[in-house]
């Protein structure tokens, strides 16, 4: 199949395009380089090397004898949008490319514009483009858990079976997020639901949890390969974080009591998710949503594990949570539909941490220990 990843240069996109072009599917990458735009603005970078797009993709072709296609431009150009689906014509367009950390949207009123803008008219054009240009291309958009954030009932793969006043009736399920980022996806998936309806688009909308680890099988040929690793208060996510401070002997920042539970999974799983969603479309006219996560852990339980397996000391600080969200709740996730379509998850109990550590070991240095802290707080606003 020919699938166009969108924000292919990214943390999960680029190895997304390998995995994707590792199995033999013809792969493009878009990208409009923000993300590294943002470590300039934050002053950090990936802990591990990572080396231009036009650098990785020769190598990849070096390695693998493989081409991936690159267009360079942004989604809120709507031309560069239908201009790369006229010239690509996709059979699936994957997209990840968004601004996607929950802090980085919570700054200030001009990040949080910013992120909303985005993430939500990017997207918006790509749908327009897809009706206008070829309104059979599947649709695989990434977005997140924390669209319905801790309800106290069981959360349903994106639906909902409702009996009210003696009536029943199938809708979508209700969304609580906890962020302007959070927020965004929500507004994405409405969007795009709508579209289904409407213009007869498919879509699979994938409410991933957060990810972990760095490595896949086809990042680990060629260190030009690496995909980026972020370990600071902004874009670091949870798990990530707790074992880079593992390494650097550095507290685990638990934030409050770290009762609060979130969805998880490895980035293995990630590039395999997206691979089973492209290769079994939704059908034309369906809105159809997995919860892209393989176990539940809360932060404590994640610290553990991260103490558990290092080689060495480990101390916990429990930091006053710079977030708003619920210390101890509910949750209990249905994530079925991708296991259903073949799926084999990694769990944290695998080795995969083990390898971290080296990794990490390795690449120390690059830290600036400093920006390990959490410097963004959901309460405070200003008009920046
Ligand atoms: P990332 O920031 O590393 O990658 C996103 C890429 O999109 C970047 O390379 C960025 O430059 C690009 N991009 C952003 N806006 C763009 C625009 N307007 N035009 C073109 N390119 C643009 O993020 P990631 O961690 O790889 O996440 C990818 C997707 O997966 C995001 O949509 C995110 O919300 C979702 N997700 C990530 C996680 C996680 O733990 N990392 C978990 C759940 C969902
Ligand atoms: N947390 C800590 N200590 C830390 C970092 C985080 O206790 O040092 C806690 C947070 O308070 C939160 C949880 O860990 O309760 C997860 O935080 P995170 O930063 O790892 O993840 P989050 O902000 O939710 O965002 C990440 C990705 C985002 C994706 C989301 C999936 O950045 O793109 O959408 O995970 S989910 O959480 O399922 O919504």
């Amino acid at each position: 199949m020919r699938v166009l990843v969108l924000g292919g240069d990214g943390y999960l996109g680029w190895p997304t395009a390998l995995h994707l072009s590792d199995s033999g599917h013809e792969t493009a990458v878009v990208d409009n380089f923000a993300r590294r735009g943002y470590d300039e603005e934050l002053g950090v970078q990936s802990l591990v090397p990572i080396e231009d797009l036009d650098v990785r993709i020769a190598a990849w072709q070096e390695v693998s004898g493989q081409r991936i296609e690159s267009y360079v431009g942004d989604l809120l150009d709507a031309d560069f949008v239908y201009r790369t689906l006229r010239e690509f014509r996709p059979d699936a367009v994957v997209h990840y490319a968004e601004q996607r950390a929950a802090p980085y949207s919570m700054i200030d009123r001009a990040h949080a514009v910013y992120t909303q803008h985005n993430n939500v008219i990017g997207n918006l054009n790509l749908l327009y483009a897809i009706a206008e240009i070829d309104p059979t291309i599947h649709l695989v958009k990434l977005g997140t858990m924390g669209e319905y954030g801790t309800p106290n009932i069981d959360i349903e793969e994106g639906w909902l079976d409702v009996e009210h006043n003696g009536r029943t009736d199938r809708v979508l399920y209700p969304k609580r997020p906890g962020s302007f980022y959070h927020l965004t996806k929500v507004h994405d998936s409405h969007n795009i639901e709508f579209t289904c309806r409407v213009w007869g688009l498919r879509a699979t909308d994938l409410n991933q949890g957060v990810v972990y680890g760095q490595q896949t099988p086809q990042t680990a040929r060629d260190e030009r390969l690496a995909t980026r690793f972020d370990y600071d208060g902004v874009f670091g996510t949870v798990l990530n974080r707790f074992v880079i401070q593992a390494v650097l002997g550095q507290p685990l920042t638990v934030y409050g009591t770290g009762g609060q539970t979130r969805g998880l999974i490895d980035i293995r799983d990630t590039v395999e998710c997206i691979r089973l969603a492209v290769e079994n479309p939704a059908e034309a006219g369906e809105f159809r949503v997995f919860n892209q996560m393989t176990e539940s852990k809360s932060v404590r339980e994640i610290a553990e594990v991260v103490a558990r397996q290092f080689p060495g000391p480990v101390q916990v600080e429990h930091l006053e949570n710079p977030r708003v969200e619920a210390p101890e709740h509910y949750y209990n996730v249905v994530h079925t539909g991708l296991e259903n379509l073949g799926l084999k998850p990694h769990l944290l109990s695998d080795t995969l941490i083990e390898s971290m550590f080296g990794l990490v070991e390795a690449n120390k240095h690059r830290v600036d220990v400093d920006k390990l802290y959490p410097g963004v707080r959901w309460t405070r606003t200003s008009n920046a």
